[in-house]
């Protein structure tokens, strides 16, 4: 079912769940090509999630700052194709939301584990904000922090929980947000993690 909450942000409850089992079927499949690693942040910190790419497009971030680039920066080989299933849920999700022709070049996952954490940022690093963000949750749940346009917005928070899907498109696509310390706990399809499927126009 579909969620509204506020201008530009749309929660598809489970929308991804049928799906999930071969969702990460591919998410194994492109990180035996291109591995989960913590990345450096421009300030010199690891992040403590665990990210991958697919696509034209994959965002890294290292001493010299964030971008995205072609090529795996650990192996200097492209990053895997997105796959087929996946543009197809970004693309129903996104015209479920009322953006329709969605047809993301960068799919950036990010993998949780227990005290992994996301602070409070922005999205800015793509092209061209017309297009949505779509967000998709797969296993252990973790409390959003959705917060306005200013980083000083009081954010408000809501569960995410396996095969949820969130549209951020519009007023809200530069909007800050980010996510509280993943608890510890098991889930039947992905054990002691936490994934996030990142759609973007990057290009
Ligand atoms: C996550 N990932 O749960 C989130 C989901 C990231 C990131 O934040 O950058 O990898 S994406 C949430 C998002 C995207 C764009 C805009 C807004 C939220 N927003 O306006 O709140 O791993
Ligand atoms: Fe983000």
């Amino acid at each position: 079912w579909a969620e509204p909450r506020g201008e530009g942000v749309v929660v598809l409850r489970r929308l991804a769940r049928a799906d999930a089992p071969t969702l990460l079927d591919d998410i194994q499949k492109i990180a035996r090509q291109a591995g989960f690693r913590n990345m450096i942040t421009p300030g010199g910190h690891e992040m403590s999630a665990a990210m991958t790419c697919a696509g034209d497009w994959g965002w890294v971030t290292d001493r010299k700052g964030y971008r995205y680039q072609h090529e795996d920066p650990q192996t200097g080989a492209p990053w895997p194709a997105i796959p087929e299933r996946f543009s197809q849920l970004a693309g129903r999700a996104a015209e479920e939301a009322g953006f329709p022709g969605f047809q993301p070049d960068a799919c950036l996952i990010n993998r949780y584990e227990p005290g992994a954490k996301m602070g409070l940022h922005q999205d800015r690093d793509e092209r061209d904000f017309s297009w949505p963000i779509v967000s998709v949750s797969l296993g252990l749940p973790i409390v959003f922090q959705m917060g306005g346009p200013k980083r000083s917005d009081k954010p408000e928070r809501i569960l995410l929980e396996h095969g949820d899907v969130v549209v951020w498109g519009g007023p809200a696509r530069l909007n800050y947000h980010g996510v509280l310390t993943l608890k510890k706990g098991s889930h039947p399809l992905t054990g002691p993690y936490r994934y996030n499927l990142t759609f973007r126009k990057a290009g």
